[in-house]
């Protein structure tokens, strides 16, 4: 038996790390050591300005993060607990790089893995795990956002091609992308596209002014007599089914990646605290801080072993989409409110870009919306134990 007087750490106070394997435990800790390394430093520069550093697309590629869940084509086919603990590890620094890796791996790459012909395969994805394409997933439009049956892009015939016309709203690494999965509406039903950005008739405008996600780069994609052959269509995408099996795998990765934001607010807070003195004494001696830190504390941990039975679940037998839902709606909202408390506990320091917390907390709000809002995912749960879908 283990020395029940061992020291805790306060971030893994039910010793968290104990149920992974080593080779998970090793992946963890070298997405950390390079989070850290080369993500952490220049972030507020790149949130204050609204950039993104494309440039790490090849590094984050090397490391094995681009499409580390799916086997085979250059990716590394490693289990869905590793590519949460990236997920959770990126996060941790800032949603815009957890959401990097959410739409090339889970968005891009998944869509051609699962749904896309040999030829299709073996031309993108090795170049896309190694980081030297960026793709992007455009569903959602300006009209049909939670409800993306609602959508008005179509594809129409033409010979040996297919031509779309609309526009997609909100598109992670739209402007940044060198290929766009699109889905489009055709006279048999909804279907996907592998999109080339450099297609005549296809344009991008990014999104301006974001006061979340604002080192992530969000766009409109716009299509406009774009022809694409029949070739680069996805052969087994079919109807509405397609795309939204996608989303289960960026899901999946959100349930891990929120809790690493998490983690980033609750240790700051633990951290800023232990230094910060009020009324003679460091500020964490009060009972009131300690109480929130506890309360942040317990969330966070049962947050994280959510997302770790969620992924075991999916690495044993499959992950059904109602409890990607649980996991997505509950860790969300959680991490939101821990960034919430644990911005108080900062005072006025808490605004600034000096700490990470206001910047977690206001990209969590996007994270709160896309990849289906809180309220979607709980008409999906809702569903699950009523039997009865309440979404129209
Ligand atoms: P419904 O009739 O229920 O379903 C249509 C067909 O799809 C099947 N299905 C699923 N299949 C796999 N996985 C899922 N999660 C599925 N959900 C549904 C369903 O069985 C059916 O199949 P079939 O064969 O019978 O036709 O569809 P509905 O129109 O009633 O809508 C249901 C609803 C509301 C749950 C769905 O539309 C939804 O999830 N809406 C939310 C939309 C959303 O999440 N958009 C996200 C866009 S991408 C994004 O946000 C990326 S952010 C990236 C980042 O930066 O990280
Ligand atoms: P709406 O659907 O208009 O919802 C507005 C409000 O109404 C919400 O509170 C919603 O929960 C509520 N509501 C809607 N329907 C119901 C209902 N039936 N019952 C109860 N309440 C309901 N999309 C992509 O395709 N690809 C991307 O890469 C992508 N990246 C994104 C990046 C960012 C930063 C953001 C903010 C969004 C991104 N999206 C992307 C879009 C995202 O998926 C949508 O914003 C999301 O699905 C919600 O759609 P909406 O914004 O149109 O809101």
């Amino acid at each position: 038996m283990k020395d029940l007087a061992r020291p805790l750490a306060p971030e893994d106070l039910l010793e968290i790390s104990s149920l992974l394997s080593l080779e998970e435990a090793a992946i963890r800790d070298s997405v950390r050591r390079y989070a850290e390394r080369e993500l952490a430093p220049g972030i507020a520069e790149h949130f204050e300005a609204g950039t993104f550093p494309k440039e790490i697309s090849r590094s984050l590629g090397d490391l094995g993060l681009l499409g580390m869940h799916l086997e085979g084509y250059g990716c590394a086919g490693l289990n869905a607990v590793s590519y949460g603990l990236a997920c959770l590890e990126l996060e941790a620094i800032d949603s815009g790089f957890r959401s990097f890796v959410s739409v090339q791996g889970s968005l891009a790459m998944f869509p051609i893995w699962k749904y896309g012909s040999e030829d299709q395969k073996e031309e993108w994805l090795p170049k896309m795990a190694a980081g030297e394409a960026i793709g992007c997933f455009g569903l959602t439009e300006t009209d049909a956002g939670s409800d993306p049956s609602g959508m008005r892009t179509t594809a129409k015939r033409s010979g040996p091609d297919w031509v779309l016309n609309g526009s997609k709203m909100w598109i992670t690494n739209g402007g940044i992308a060198d290929v766009a999965i699109v889905w489009a509406k055709t006279e048999d039903g909804l279907k996907g596209f592998i999109v080339p950005t450099d297609t005549p008739g296809f344009s991008t405008t990014d999104v301006a002014k974001k006061l979340s996600l604002r080192a992530s780069v969000t766009s409109e994609l716009i299509m406009d007599d774009c022809r694409i052959p029949e070739s680069l269509r996805l052969p087994d995408a079919k109807g509405l089914r397609a795309p939204l099996s996608c989303l289960n795998e960026a899901r999946f990765g959100i349930i891990w990646g929120v809790m690493g934001a998490a983690r980033s607010c609750f240790t700051t807070a633990l951290d800023y605290t232990g230094s910060r003195r009020q009324f003679d004494k460091p500020i964490a001696s009060f009972q009131l801080t300690q109480e929130r830190l506890v309360q942040i504390a317990v969330e966070l941990h049962k947050g994280t072993l959510l997302a770790l039975h969620l992924g075991r679940v999916k690495d044993e037998s499959g992950l059904p989409p109602a409890m990607v839902s649980f996991g997505k709606l509950n860790n969300v909202a959680e991490a939101l409110k821990i960034a919430r408390s644990a911005r108080g506990l900062l005072g006025a320091n808490g605004i600034t870009l000096e700490y990470p917390i206001l910047r977690h907390m206001n990209n969590l709000e996007s994270v709160y919306t896309y990849e289906g809002t809180n309220e979607i995912h709980t008409l999906i749960v809702g569903e699950a134990l009523t039997g009865i879908p309440a979404y129209r």
